[in-house]
């Protein structure tokens, strides 16, 4: 396998003008015929053409209308080089055959019950036709699909329709135009059986948009809240960003077997069913949050993606870290921005740190890939280029602050609109539109490793100061031992004794005076622009008493944070600090710390024994009325055990699960009044509406139900059941289930057989009910898992299928890294089967693996074993090479 670098990179020789395509769907092949108006990029150079191809036979190529001769051609099975292409503009004719039906790698051109599809980025468009398969070649495509009328009634291709009609054979064709140039990565086509809710928009400047879609007739009752969804996104585009939609058709296609969420092709994007269908009785909150949050962001490519495009994938972040920052800010003005902020700070917590600290630790902008698609670990998997990404774009808005973010954003837009662009022109634009002092802030593109920085506080009565002083240290990663000081904002405010925010004017950085801006309005939060590796001093006068610092309010940069605040300090701010995220992580760094004792406890095995100060701070919590009630359940719910494990020197997933089972079980008796009332008193009264109070209504709800379940108490179980039996909405049946679903026994096996065979028809709830037992810490929960391979409703071609199942129990702690190396095998065994199916979702599975030193020596090698297996698999993917041996490395 062959890694490519950044540095690298060089402008393509040859530029694509026009593309136009013709597609003939067949049964057993599929015909692509492309004819391209080629540029030299300088005049006169005849250098090579090499155009990339995967699995593709060809069938004939002409240069300028004549047929090419064998001597001035040469094909492998990844390339097709022109020795010596005419110089000047000429044409470029091919004509291969594809085989979509055989296609189960799900990029190309591929077939999903039954209808075509397509799925290009990163690099799939090369599995279609022979190209120059990068995304600085920007062309206009026209798309003429061919196909016959009764298999394929719906034609579809990015942009407009210009033209459609029938011809011989019972077939039919369409015509699509794209009037705007676009990277080969943004093609795509469907081709089938498929009905559409329609629907249309009017945008600021008076034009009406259709909108459509698509999905099987049964199916199309679900769609309702996706079309809520791409309405208020259209509408926040405008309104935030004043980018409005820049065609007269917008369409959405589900399709049930899909690798990832989904994809931002221009005008004709293509989903997973999993993100466009939702009935109340089948979706779930959380997914008619996702759903929300998915179709903005797909919508928002439009300009940040699509409209402005990467130069090379190296610079994927610049993409999706700013689109994953607007899907978040959009989520965030739909619903409560302090609970989006705490889940998406939580993500971060579980699956991006542990990344960043592992093997495949890379920074927001790679320097080198085997497989591109490994880098794409964003909405079914967190990791680095999304969301890293997107907390790097957060924090140019926290040091420009909204208006100063806007103009670097049309400054942004305004150079480089049509254009294949890098980070630094992202940066340039933010920067230029500003006039602001950036220094170093660029490293945080090209360094791994999550900084930990470290502050401590002190007070002098006589003089009223307040001092703060900050170093910062970024750990080594793969490749990058030594590392420079990173340029991190920190926001920060102080309350004093009675826990209300001290107004702030200025304080003293280096023996400078620095004002803090103001427009005339007291200031209570300040960003602090850390930069320094070795101490660094804020000091603050006129402080009247030692305040209590709320430190990186609203986590205003992606790193670990360890000060000097003491217990008592972090009670104080739980109960009082204006910034509600803060309250939350105060709770949660007190959480943490105690999770860790225990878990030194339970290894010298110590008897346990649960603070009662923290008891009482969720006590009062849970009883404070003034507080919201989603915020509540957020606060009530402990660090999960990754983020725990990721915090020991040798990871050992007994313990931490052991004693986060110890602190719900103790909580739970010790609050079981307030949790009682809790559940009985936020029951479901009217019908289902997704919106913020009610959804806040209904996790408060279920956490508490979930505590209490975890008693094992008769009656709680008969609680559960009813809750289960009365539920009118998904939400609420399947945390039911799940709260039964903890402990073994007769009752959970009938509740679950009863699940089951209630929702069988609907494959997105099946795999709900796959996930839920796969994911359970029942002891050797591998040999259910293993029997529920064979289950009827389970197809391992099927990406969503495997994420609930095999995702699922890797997602166990205690089984996937049981010690007896039960739950690793399975993993090993299913990997290389999964392989010989579809890379990429083999690619993620092993990933699961690429943590193993973090553990006892015991699992190393057992982990190591089913690693250096996996290597030694005859036909190994790239994919799976690339994580298999940078695990192993
Ligand atoms: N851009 C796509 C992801 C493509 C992944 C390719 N392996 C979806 C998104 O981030 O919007
Ligand atoms: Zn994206």
């Amino acid at each position: 396998p062959k890694e490519i670098f950044l540095k690298d990179y060089k402008l393509p020789d040859y530029y694509f003008d026009t593309v136009d395509l013709k597609f003939s769907l067949g049964e057993e092949k599929t015909i692509v015929y492309s004819k391209i108006t080629v540029l030299p990029r300088v005049e006169g150079a005849c250098s090579p053409l090499t155009l990339n191809g995967q699995d593709l036979k060809l069938v004939s190529i002409k240069v300028n209308n004549k047929e090419l001769k064998k001597e001035d051609y040469h094909v492998d099975s990844r390339h097709l080089i022109l020795t010596s292409p005419p110089s000047g503009t000429f044409t470029l004719e091919i004509v291969t055959d594809i085989y979509p039906q055989k296609n189960t790698s799900l990029e190309g051109l591929y077939k999903s019950s039954g209808n075509f599809c397509t799925q290009c980025e990163a690099e799939g468009f090369r599995k279609i036709t022979f190209f120059q398969d990068r995304p600085d070649i920007m062309a206009k495509y026209t798309c003429r699909i061919e196909g016959d009328k009764t298999l394929y009634p719906v034609l579809l291709s990015n942009g407009n329709l210009i033209e459609q009609g029938d011809i011989e054979g019972g077939k039919h064709y369409a015509l699509w135009e794209d009037p705007f140039k676009k990277p080969c990565y943004l093609f795509a086509l469907v081709a089938g059986q498929l009905e559409s809710r329609d629907d249309t928009f009017l945008t600021r400047s008076g034009r009406t948009v259709s909108l459509r879609i698509w999905t099987p007739a049964q199916d199309i009752p679900k769609t309702v809240h996706a079309m809520y969804s791409l309405k208020a996104a259209m509408k926040w585009d405008e309104d935030v960003f004043g980018l409005e939609y820049d065609l007269d058709l917008f369409n959405i296609v589900a399709v049930p077997d899909f690798n990832m969420g989904a994809m931002e092709n221009k005008s004709l994007n293509i989903f997973n069913s999993k993100l466009v269908l939702a009935s109340p009785e089948t979706a779930s909150d959380a997914d008619y949050a996702a759903i929300l949050g998915v179709i903005g962001h797909e919508y928002f490519h439009n300009w940040t993606g699509n409209r402005v495009t990467c130069r090379d994938w190296f610079q994927l972040s610049l993409k999706e870290g700013l689109t994953v920052f607007r899907d978040q800010e959009f989520s965030s003005d739909m619903g409560s921005r302090t609970v989006k902020r705490i889940a998406d700070v939580s993500r971060l917590r579980n699956y991006q740190f542990p990344q960043d600290a592992g093997p495949m630790a890379h920074p927001v902008r790679p320097h080198s890939y085997i497989k591109m698609d490994n880098f794409y670990t964003g909405k079914f998997f967190n990791g680095k280029v999304y969301e890293k990404g997107a907390e790097v774009v957060r924090m140019y808005k926290t040091l420009l602050g909204s208006r100063g973010f806007r103009k670097g954003m049309d400054l942004y837009f305004k150079r480089h609109d049509g254009q294949a662009v890098t980070c630094e022109d992202f940066f340039a634009a933010m920067r230029d539109a500003n006039d602001a002092d950036f220094s170093n802030f660029l490293l945080w593109y090209s360094q791994a490793g999550t900084p930990l920085v470290k502050v401590t506080s002190s007070y002098d009565a006589k003089a009223q100061t307040y001092s703060l002083k900050f170093s910062q240290e970024v750990p080594p990663t793969p490749g990058q031992s030594v590392k420079e000081p990173m340029f991190i904002p920190v926001a920060l405010g102080l309350l004093d004794s009675k826990g209300k925010d001290i107004p702030l004017t200025s304080f003293y950085h280096e023996g400078m005076l620095q004002s803090v801006p103001s427009n005339g309005q007291p200031v209570y939060t300040t960003v602090l622009q850390v930069k320094k590796q070795k101490e660094e001093e804020f000091v603050f006068s006129d402080i009247s008493e030692r305040p209590i610092p709320s430190l990186l309010r609203s986590y205003s940069a992606p790193i670990r944070l360890d000060s000097d605040l003491t217990d008592s300090d972090l009670f104080f701010l739980l109960a009082h600090d204006s910034d509600e995220f803060n309250r939350w992580e105060a709770g949660q760094i007190l959480a943490r710390k105690l999770m860790l004792s225990l878990v030194a406890d339970f290894q010298k095995n110590k008897p346990l024994v649960l603070n009662p100060k923290f008891v009482h701070g969720l006590k009062s919590i849970l009883s404070d009325s003034s507080l919201e009630k989603e915020f509540i359940a957020k606060a009530m719910t402990l660090p999960g055990e990754g983020e725990i494990m990721d915090m020991m020197v040798v990871a050992d997933p007994d313990a931490v699960h052991a004693v986060r089972s110890f602190i719900k079980k103790q909580l739970a008796s010790e609050l079981k009044e307030e949790l009682l009332r809790t559940v009985k008193s936020n029951r479901s009264s009217e019908q289902y509406v997704f919106n913020h109070p009610n959804m806040a209504r209904r996790a408060l709800k279920n956490i508490a139900l979930a505590y209490l379940t975890s008693l094992e108490d008769p009656e709680f179980t008969e609680l559960a059941l009813h809750e289960y039996k009365s539920a009118t909405n998904m939400t609420e049946q399947f945390a039911a289930l799940a709260a039964i679903a903890q402990n073994p026994g007769k009752v959970r096996d009938d509740v679950l057989a009863d699940f089951y065979s209630k929702w069988e028809h609907d494959f997105l709830v099946v795999n709900k009910w796959f996930a839920l037992q796969a994911m359970s810490d029942i002891s050797g929960n591998v040999e259910n898992v293993r029997n529920l391979l064979k289950h009827p409703a389970f197809d391992l071609r099927n990406p969503n299928k495997v994420y609930s199942l095999i995702g699922g129990f890797c997602g166990s702690p205690v089984n996937f890294h049981s010690k007896d190396g039960s739950g690793y095998k399975f993993l090993g065994e299913l990997v290389v089967q999964l392989d010989k199916i579809n890379p990429q979702v083999a690619s993620r599975m092993v990933s699961a693996f690429s943590r193993w030193r973090r553990y006892d020596e015991t699992r190393q090698s057992l982990a190591k074993a089913q690693l250096d297996l996996i290597m030694s698999a005859n036909g190994l993917s790239e994919n799976v090479f690339e994580i298999a041996s940078k695990s192993l490395a």
